[in-house]
């Protein structure tokens, strides 16, 4: 027996995947509902969340080498903005920006340092935020990745390894540079060529983006400053002293930038742990010179 029914042709569905989402950070076309770029793995969400062409979002890199301290102090920095109730206040935007504060103050209350990021881009988080400075009308949006070290290093020895990384750096509008204080007062010399290598890349970078990269702020942190206290007393003359090739480079090529310190716990010790051995972890939370490199940057962003 057949029954005569309308049936309604559900093709209509296959009309919104004719229509492509250029991606935020890569314009690599992506289907509307993709969660992540099929080319370069940001989240599609920035794109959506940025819309309003008023209101265009700057980048704001966080680089250094493996184990520098970009998760800790990224992390700790959103945390701390998000919470003062003067000065700079930051508003997460979306609820993937929220995942990086929650899971570096997740481990550090329970006294560890959080895991080490991984180097697939799928797995990186990002914080899509707005920032308002106590004076000015209008807040500034801002997106900032929490990228692996290994993945830098991997794009500044053999360029165009990493999309993501290479489009994300061309289009910052400021730097965070962070150098592992500790290890440059100990005299090794690796920091200071990593961190020339990268200042060389970016001076690389400028064909086709707008403000020339010497030109854009960069702000230089010594993490982990809590070890070396006389990094906390001049960052400068610290700079001058252990990593003079950074410094001799910073002077010649980037006119607007600043050294600056900065340490998240106050104390740390080792445990011996079954699978992965003996770990060092933080005794106590105590930041210091956290926001400073942030709301200098902020202020300089032209
Ligand atoms: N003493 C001290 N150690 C830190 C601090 N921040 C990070 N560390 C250490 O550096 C390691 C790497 O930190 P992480 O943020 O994962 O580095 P990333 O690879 O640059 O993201 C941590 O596991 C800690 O052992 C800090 O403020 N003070
Ligand atoms: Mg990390
Ligand atoms: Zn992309």
């Amino acid at each position: 027996m057949t029954k005569e029914t309308v049936v309604e042709l559900d093709s209509w569905r296959l009309a919104q995947y004719a229509y492509q989402v250029p991606c935020f950070i890569c314009e690599g076309p992506n289907q509307f509902d993709a969660e992540l770029c099929r080319h370069c793995c940001a989240p599609m969400a920035l794109s959506q969340q940025a819309k309003d062409p008023k209101v265009q979002p700057r980048l704001i890199g966080t680089i250094g080498p493996p184990g520098v301290g970009k998760t800790v102090y990224l992390g700790m920095l959103i945390d701390m903005l998000s919470r003062q109730m003067s000065g700079l206040q930051m508003l997460a935007r979306g609820a993937f920006s929220v995942t990086l504060q929650q899971s570096v103050i997740a481990a550090l209350s329970s006294c560890e340092f959080p895991a080490k990021t991984p180097s697939e881009p799928d797995r990186w988080n990002w914080v899509h935020c707005q920032v308002r400075a106590p004076k000015q009308k209008r807040p500034v949006e801002l997106i900032m990745p929490d990228v692996a070290g290994d993945a830098l290093l991997e794009e500044v020895d053999h360029p165009n390894s990493y999309l993501v990384v290479r489009k994300f750096l061309t289009r910052c509008a400021g730097m965070l540079l962070l150098i592992d204080a500790p290890r440059v007062a100990k005299g090794t010399a690796e920091q200071d060529f990593f961190t020339m290598k990268l200042l060389g890349y970016l001076g690389e970078l400028d064909a086709g983006c707008g403000v020339e990269w010497r030109k854009r702020p960069m702000a230089l942190v010594f993490t982990k400053a809590d070890q070396c206290e006389d990094c906390f007393d001049d960052p400068e003359r610290f700079a001058r002293m252990h990593t003079p090739g950074l410094w001799h480079h910073c002077q010649e090529r980037f006119p607007t930038h600043r050294f600056f310190a900065a340490g998240v716990v106050g104390g740390t010790a080792y445990r011996q742990t079954r699978l992965e051995g003996r770990v060092r972890v933080p005794l106590r939370i105590e930041p210091r010179g956290i926001t400073q490199p942030f709301e200098w940057l902020v202020h300089s962003l032209r």
